[in-house]
This record gives structure tokens, sequence and C-alpha cells, in this order.
């Protein structure tokens, strides 16, 4: 028989983090390792015997080799067929689109996001469940488990398979589907909104520039934009998925996607400006000379849900991840529905949009999506907000304003202080947690603290508990300041600090967020010693 079992030793540090296992490429290339990660997936599910895979990745350096790794596993380990996408190119949002409507058992994506790739970066495997959406803690955790005690992996011994042809090929009962991983998100978007409407604002003369950052959004991109929407070529730029994304590190925010950014606030820009990341499922909303925050975006969204032929009957509920701001719930109040409030990472909105309990649900990190698929969703986003400018036809700014009037604006940013040593982090977070009992009722600069505490939370629909999410400083106002350490680094600790302020006044309502927030971001350091402890004095990203 050509399956073999090879004997391995465990690796003990192979627990998925906020989103998936990332590490460096030189662990990934270590002998062994993916593979063992991979049979460690394969152990913690049953019933796989017959059922469909979904297979692919962002395009990086290294999502190559791990494709044909992982077919001649999922042959030796039973499954029936593996459903990989056309030269292993499939966002994020697009695999949770397929893995749903093919109902397909799982699938796997290699991708590490919005973290930089190449040789000397970056790589990552996540696995997604029958629903289309992240792994719960339950099944990660019981990957960890598996993979410290691993000692042998099942692998088929077979040729690589051509995956840059589509059809099919049959090894024995065992059958590879190379497919189009692009058109069933297409058909997708189709459904939930009018291209044609969309047509017609690009023909009315409406200019727009997506950068996809090398990243794998670009063939989705030229695609709808490009093809079916009539935006003329070169709309999408950086349209080509490249393993290094051409040195840019392919976040989507002020930092990292600032060419983009330069572009819309330069003499020349365009009505409107988007980007995405690494693996699609997050996006950043430009307009002419004008920065939409991501939690603006998210209730944004929201309040113009009529916009979008597919959600015009109505919201169910909204989600938001703890951090991201309190704006989406105004909008919510005043629909009249709930809205709940998460940890950090979409695996947790999965029970509450399979339940029905969520229509739209966003995070302040640029990811904003809907239960069509259950991933966050770039491409998606970029398209409910070019409904919202067909159907206002008023520019940006002025539907953000306008929102902020009606609602309050939330003035919001997130400090990220990157590479820092992990055994500072840790400590900057312990001795936050050990004044918690003296600040209740403290008086910060203007502010009273109402509630200091570690955010824990109990899933609504399963009962799961998720402890040590997030310090929060919650301020008798409204405010707030969160720090939180990052769960997808791969090398020393990321610190991130949230900010977030409630201005009513409409008068007050147009400041710089920096210069609005600068006595809570005072505060923040203060409170927490960022500087003397990190050695840091600013943040090395601001969003
Ligand atoms: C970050 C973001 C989080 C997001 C996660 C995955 O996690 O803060 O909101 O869900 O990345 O996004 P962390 O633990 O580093 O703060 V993606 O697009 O990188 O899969
Ligand atoms: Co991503």
């Amino acid at each position: 028989m050509f399956i073999k079992t090879v004997a391995s030793t465990p690796f003990s540090d192979q627990r998925p983090g906020t989103s998936g296992l990332r590490k460096k490429v030189s662990v990934f290339e270590q002998p062994n390792y993916l593979e063992n990660f991979v049979q460690a997936l394969f152990n913690s599910l049953s019933g796989v015997t017959g059922k469909t895979l979904v297979l692919g990745g962002d395009g990086r350096y290294y999502n190559d080799t791990a494709i044909q790794t992982i077919i001649k596993m999922a042959l030796a380990n039973g499954f029936g067929r593996v459903m990989v996408a056309k030269d292993g190119i499939l966002s994020t949002p697009a695999a949770s689109c397929v893995i749903r409507k093919y109902q397909a058992f799982g699938g796997i994506i290699l991708s590490a996001s919005h973290n930089p790739g190449g040789k000397d970066d970056d790589f990552g495997i996540k696995y997604n469940t029958s629903n289309g959406g992240p792994a719960p803690e339950k099944i990660t955790e019981a990957i960890y488990a598996r993979s410290k005690t691993l000692n042998s992996y099942r692998i088929a011994d077979i040729d690589d398979v051509d995956i840059s042809v589509l059809g099919e090929t049959k090894i024995g009962d065992f059958t590879v589907e190379v497919f189009d991983g692009i058109s069933d998100y297409v058909e997708l978007m189709k459904t939930l909104f009018d291209f044609s409407d969309l047509k017609k604002l690009f023909a009315s003369g409406f200019t727009m520039r997506y950068d996809a950052l090398n990243a794998v959004t670009g063939p989705y991109a030229r695609r709808i934009l490009e093809e079916e929407l009539g935006a003329p070529k070169g709309t999408v730029v950086n349209g080509t998925p490249l393993p290094d994304f051409g040195g840019k590190h392919p976040d989507p925010n002020l930092t990292y996607a600032k060419d983009l950014v330069d572009y819309m606030f330069g003499d020349n820009a365009p009505d409107f400006g988007a980007a995405s990341d690494g693996d699609g499922d997050r996006n950043m909303i430009l307009g002419n000379h004008f920065y939409v925050n991501p939690s603006d975006s998210l209730a944004v969204i929201c309040a113009n849900y009529q916009s979008a032929k597919g959600y015009a009957d109505g919201l169910l509920g909204i989600a938001r991840s703890m951090p991201t701001s309190q704006a989406a719930n105004k909008v919510a109040d005043a629909l009249g529905i709930k809205c709940y409030e998460t940890p950090t990472g979409w695996k947790f909105f999965g029970n509450l949009m399979d339940a029905d309990k969520v229509t739209i649900c966003g995070e302040e990190s640029f990811g904003t999506g809907s239960n069509h698929i259950r991933e966050k969703d770039g491409v998606w986003a970029v398209l409910f907000w070019l409904n919202i400018l067909a159907s206002r036809r008023q520019s940006v700014s002025e539907i953000v304003t306008d929102h902020w009037q009606k609602f309050g604006r939330n003035y919001y940013s997130r400090h990220d202080y990157e590479g820092i040593d992990s055994t500072a982090a840790n400590g900057l977070m312990e001795n936050l947690q050990s004044k918690f009992a003296s600040l209740k009722g403290a008086k910060l600069g203007d502010y009273t603290v109402d509630i200091a505490d570690n955010f824990a939370y109990i899933d609504p629909i399963d009962g799961s508990e998720t402890t040590n999410q997030g310090v929060r400083i919650l301020f008798t106002d409204g405010s707030r300041i969160i720090y939180r350490l990052s769960g997808t680094g791969t090398s020393g600790a990321t610190l991130r600090v949230y900010l977030e302020k409630y201005e009513p006044d409409t008068a007050k309502q147009n400041q710089d967020a920096q210069s609005a927030l600068s006595d809570l971001i005072k505060i923040a350091d203060d409170l927490a010693g960022i500087a003397s402890r990190t050695g840091m004095e600013k943040p090395t990203v601001i969003t």
C-alpha cells in the first residue's frame, strides 16, 4: 500500500493563537513540523472518512509545499475528496463560502493573514469547520493537546498533484478536485448586492482605487470591480498575489498601506479607496481626504443596512469584539436590536450567527462581515460601502459626519507597541491586574473609574467560557482604555492599547482623533508604565 506511517516526535509550540498557528517559515520548514500539526488536527476530528476537505491559501511563500503535503495526508487519513483552489489561491472568506456551499467537512487555510510573508517571514495554518468558520477553542485546544504527544503521522506516497489546471484527479477512491477559487465567491456577492446599481455608479464617473497589497484579493477585486462592475482597468493596484507580497506588509492600516493613504490624501484622490490584507478578510475604507475608522465603518454599515438588497429586510442583531468601539451599540439601540460583545477573534461570532442572533459583526482591527459566511470579509465590506455610496450619492466624509451627528462620535484609536520583550509585556499586564481593587472609583484626570477588570466571556449559545481577554478600564462616562497582548505575532510580544471617548456634541466632533484622545493616551501610559516598562516612547502603529 502507498500509505506510510512516519515516526515523529512532538513539538511543544503548536498552540493556535487568535487565528490559527503562525510561525516563521523557518519553523514550518523543520522536518515534520507541518506534518505533525496536520496530523494532530486530523486526530482531533472524527468521522472524516470519505468526506471533503477544502484547501487553499493566500499564496504566500511555502503555500505550494504545504498544499502538496496536506493533500497526501488527507488521503492517508481517509478523506474522500480534497477541493484545492487553482494555484492554491483562496481568500479566507472564499474558503468559508466554498466550505458552506459544497457542505465540506471542513477546510484548511494556509495563511498568516496580515503578517508579512516570504522566506524569512511568516507562514500559518488554520482550520475551519463545516459551518465555514474558524475552529472554536474547543477544537484548537484539542489539536494542541494532541500535538504534544504525537509520535507519528500518516502520509500517502504519491506524486505531487498539478494544481495549476482545473479538473479532477482520481487516486483510487480519493479525488483531488482543482477548482476556481474566485467564481463561487463572486456568485455569492451577487446574491447580496445589486451589481447593476453598482455598474451605474461607476458609469456615472465615480472613481476608486483598490490596493490589494500584492496579496490574495487582487484576482477577486479585479474580477468584481473591473470585469463585473466596469470600473476602469487600473482601479485595482498591486493586484497579483506574490509569495512575499512584494516586500509589503499586507496589513491594511494607516502605516502599512501608506501608499494608498497618501494617494487618497493627495491632489488626484478618487472618491473612494480601499485595501485588504494578506488573506482577504480585512478591509480599510477611505474617502477623498478621509479615513474611516473600522469601528465607525461597522456602525455606518449597520445604520445603512437598507442600501444593500441582501440586508434590506433588517438585521437580526450586531456583534462586535470587546475592544471595538461602542459606535455599533448606538446603532443597535436605535434599531431596537441587540449588540453582543465578544472576545477578540472571529471564532467567537460563529455561534451567534449559527443561532440567528446576529447578521453583521465587526472588529476594530479592520474586520467586518456578515452571516453570508463565517469569516470577516474584506471585499464584502468594500461592496457594502459601494452600495451605500450608490444609494446615498454623498461622499464618504459626508456619510460618516452625518452618522456622527445622528449617533454621536466615538473617538477611537488603537496604539500598538510591536516587538517588545515578552517578559516586559507580561509584567505590564500583571501589574495592571494587581491594581484592579484600588482602581474602582479612582479619579484619573477628568475621569472616574467605574470598572477595572480582565474581560471574560460566556458564550450565550453553548455556555463555553473564555477568560483573560484583555484588561478593561471602564470610566463612568463610557470612555474606555483597554490593554491586550496580541495572539497573532511570531516574535516577541505586541501590546495593543485601545482608547475610546464618546462625544455627543456635534460642535466638538471634528477634531483629530489623537488630539481628542490625548488625555486618555496620557492616562493609559501613566497607569501601565508603558514607556518605562517597554522602553518605547511611541507606539509603532497607530490606527
Ligand atoms: C488580531 C486582531 C483581531 C483579529 C486577528 C486575526 O489579533 O486584533 O481582531 O481577529 O488579528 O485577524 P491579535 O490577537 O493579534 O490582536 V487576521 O486578518 O490576521 O486573521
Ligand atoms: Co486576515
